[in-house]
């Protein structure tokens, strides 16, 4: 599954209306998406998604915020998906974010950074999987 990625919209970017065009600017950069799902995710879940981070001192800052709101989850396909992705989305803070990436036109902080990427193909499956049954991959 090396040329799947997973990708949330989270709820700052959702909130702010942003969605279309983040949607829109991961399809141009030659991703399909072969999943999504509009959702909002429990306290619990989001701890889940989010486990590997549990003992550090931002961890319930990360779960309030992105159970905030609404998320976009996706799968998304491309030759070289997850490093590819990685490079689209721009560093986890976007000060440090290069220009023309999602995270430098849309996300506020290290906190609020608009968007997830998978940062290897097996947290890749595993993201996937988390959200999304065969039945709902086309
Ligand atoms: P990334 O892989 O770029 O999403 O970044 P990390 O896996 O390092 O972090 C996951 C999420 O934790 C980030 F999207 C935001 C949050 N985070 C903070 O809120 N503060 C930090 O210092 C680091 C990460």
């Amino acid at each position: 599954m090396s040329n799947r990625t997973f990708t949330m919209i989270k709820p700052d970017a959702t909130g702010k209306g942003y969605t279309g065009a983040i949607l829109d600017q991961i399809i141009k950069a030659g991703f399909a998406i072969k999943a999504m799902k509009w959702t909002r995710l429990t306290a619990e879940q989001a701890g889940l998604f989010y486990d590997i981070h549990r003992e550090r001192p931002f961890f319930q800052e990360l779960v309030d915020f992105m159970i905030s709101g609404p998320i976009v989850a996706a799968i998304l396909e491309k030759d070289n998906a997850v490093a590819d992705f990685r490079t689209l989305i721009g560093a986890t803070n976007p000060a440090n974010a290069a220009e023309g990436t999602i995270r430098k036109l849309y996300a506020a902080s290290v906190g609020e950074n608009a968007v997830h990427g998978s940062d290897s193909d097996e947290n890749a499956i595993i993201e996937s999987d988390f959200f999304f049954s065969k039945l709902e991959r086309f």
